[in-house]
């Protein structure tokens, strides 16, 4: 794996006084901790730095320092050197930012994902790495900038979050590295897991009951799903953000190789998310309806009623699963 940063990233960085930076659509602990991590890293080197993302921040993830900082696209006021968006496997995933992030004349494209298409000025994509974070690790100790316990936070969060608290195959002896220094650092494991994995809100599991009781499985038990309609969340009093990590609990049974969510948005609308157990390639199967992803993790958004949706995903998850 290829850790070196490109000079033509670090150039713009260097130069640059004021930067964009992106989380994406439905940020995750990567987007979100990666993005204020950089903020925090590029401020401290006397940049000035607007962090925008086009949904708001996810409750649970209010103790990253630099959460504040998050701005609304209708807050962000160019003009900007560059925009940067780590872990963003295309320019749709900024979502309502997108039209700021394309006003910008320089586009930094910092990510993992294996379906990442290039766009932007200049693109680092490093499929095998653990999260982006890590990437940006490299970048922010390129640029010198002091690695502070609040900095360390960030980037250590983004790489426990994308690589499942170091549970995947996402999981690298290099990642593990940059995780150590960044605990030496003053990253603290257990700020970490106790805000993400010790707690959580008696929505997210009235949601989760909820999910669970509509669980199904295909005859021969390879491919299993749940899904939520718009009234499970009204039920539940649950933001949209507590239905992550739903997905993973029907990929637990045994057998099971594909393991489906689905959350219906509209009516003919619904997010459909992936898991696999590592013998079907999921980014595949988002890729057929515009989505993308991680061969183990991957989602889409599927126009079409539940009904109609339904039976198409599972049929081609049913077909990839060999059943
Ligand atoms: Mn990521």
């Amino acid at each position: 794996m290829n850790l070196e940063v490109p000079a033509g990233i670090l150039g713009v960085l260097r130069k640059g006084r004021r930067f964009l930076a992106v989380l994406h659509e439905n940020p995750d602990g990567d987007s979100l901790g990666t993005t204020f991590g950089l903020a925090l890293a590029l401020s401290s080197l006397g940049k000035e730095v607007v962090v925008a993302g086009g949904d708001p921040l996810p409750p649970a993830y209010a103790f990253l320092p630099g959460s504040d900082r998050l701005r609304g696209p209708s807050e962000v006021v160019g003009p900007f050197d560059a925009a940067i968006l780590p872990d963003c496997a295309d320019l749709g995933r900024t979502g309502t930012v997108r039209p700021a992030v394309e006003s910008c004349p320089v586009v930094l494209n910092i990510d993992h994902h294996g379906s990442n298409d290039r766009f932007g000025t200049h693109a680092w994509v490093v499929p095998e790495a653990s999260a982006a974070g890590e990437l940006v690790y490299h970048v922010i100790m390129a640029l010198g900038a002091k690695m502070t316990p609040a900095l360390a936070m960030c980037l250590y969060t983004a790489i426990v979050t994308d690589t499942g608290s170091f549970h995947y195959e996402s999981t690298t002896p290099e990642g593990l590295e940059v995780a150590a220094a960044l605990v030496r650092a003053g990253a603290s494991p257990w700020l970490l897991a106790s805000r993400l994995y010790e707690t959580r809100s008696e929505s997210s599991l009235r949601l989760l009951a909820r999910a669970l009781n509509t669980l199904e499985v295909s005859p021969r038990g390879k491919v299993s799903w749940v899904t939520l309609t718009p009234a499970d969340f009204a039920a539940a009093a649950a933001p949209e953000s507590e239905s992550d990590g739903i997905v993973n609990y029907p990929r637990q049974i045994a057998g099971v190789e594909v393991a489906v969510f689905f959350r219906v948005l509209g009516p003919d609308q619904v997010r459909v998310g992936f898991r696999s157990r590592g013998r079907v390639d999921v980014a595949a199967l988002a890729a057929r309806y515009g989505g993308g992803g991680h061969t183990k993790a991957a989602g889409c958004v599927a126009s079409g009623s539940l009904d109609m949706v339904k039976a198409a995903v599972l049929g081609a998850a049913l077909e990839a699963a060999g059943e």
